[in-house]
């Protein structure tokens, strides 16, 4: 079956990924083949598509990972995985969905809350967003200040009770746990508080910046990304 009449079976009706098993399959054979090259099936995934824009990404470890916090701010910083892992954590357990159906019931995530760092920068009065870079060197994302504030909005170390491995966008990736995954940037090396949300790399290609479950991008399953 091809990738179109799959799609095209998903975007006519009722069916939904999660209520028809035999779909469901169908659609993984078909993103697992995906001809543009950006999906696969992780080894182990647990359901988990791998995603990244880039070819290849370099490995962080921790000892080599930084993450930058500037912009808008009146303490610039940067901190080390270590660093990250000494200050508070916080534990969300939600559904994953990708806006391109598929969907990994309660996956725990654990981090640092954004809020934190920006608390700790010092945000300036006239900022409005925040843009997050990744060291794949490509992908970005962008939130506005007040959705960056959320309490279920992390800097995740942990993902599934586990450190974040390198192909889950570890040592360290966003979580924005109330919208569709592609807000939650792999491999996150900047946090940059801006005066304007910047679209990210999918909002670039037409994608909802408000990416809240359910209620954007039309609908959960967007053809092509
Ligand atoms: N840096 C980076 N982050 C990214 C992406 C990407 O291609 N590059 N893809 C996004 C999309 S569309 C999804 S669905 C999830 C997939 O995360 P996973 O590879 O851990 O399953 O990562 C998001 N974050
Ligand atoms: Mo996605």
């Amino acid at each position: 079956m091809g990738r179109r009449i799959v799609l095209g079976m998903l975007a006519a009706g009722t069916l939904t990924v999660a209520a028809a098993p035999t779909l469901q399959r169908a659609f993984e054979t078909v993103t697992a083949n995906d001809p543009t090259g950006l999906t696969g099936a992780l080894p182990n995934g647990g359901g988990f598509r791998y995603y990244s824009v880039a070819a290849s990404v370099p490995h962080k470890s921790a000892t080599t990972y930084r993450l930058t916090v500037n912009g808008l701010v009146d303490h610039p910083s940067t901190y080390t995985l270590p660093e990250l892992k000494a200050m508070p954590q916080t534990r969300l357990v939600r559904d994953v969905q990708c806006v391109t159906g598929w969907r990994v019931p309660r996956t725990p995530f654990e981090g640092v809350r954004l809020s934190r760092l920006l608390d700790a920068a010092g945000v300036r009065p006239t900022a409005r967003a925040v843009r997050l870079t990744c060291f794949d060197g490509t992908y970005s994302e962008s939130l506005t200040l007040q959705q960056a504030r959320r309490a279920d909005v992390l800097v995740a170390l942990r993902m599934q009770d586990k450190d974040i491995g390198h192909a889950h966008g570890g040592p360290a990736r966003l979580y924005v746990a109330p919208m569709y995954f592609y807000k939650s940037a792999k491999w996150l090396s900047g946090i940059t508080v801006t005066d304007d949300v910047q679209p990210g790399y999918w909002e670039e290609r037409g994608y909802d910046i408000d990416a809240w479950v359910g209620r954007s991008n039309g609908r959960d399953d967007a053809p092509t990304h």
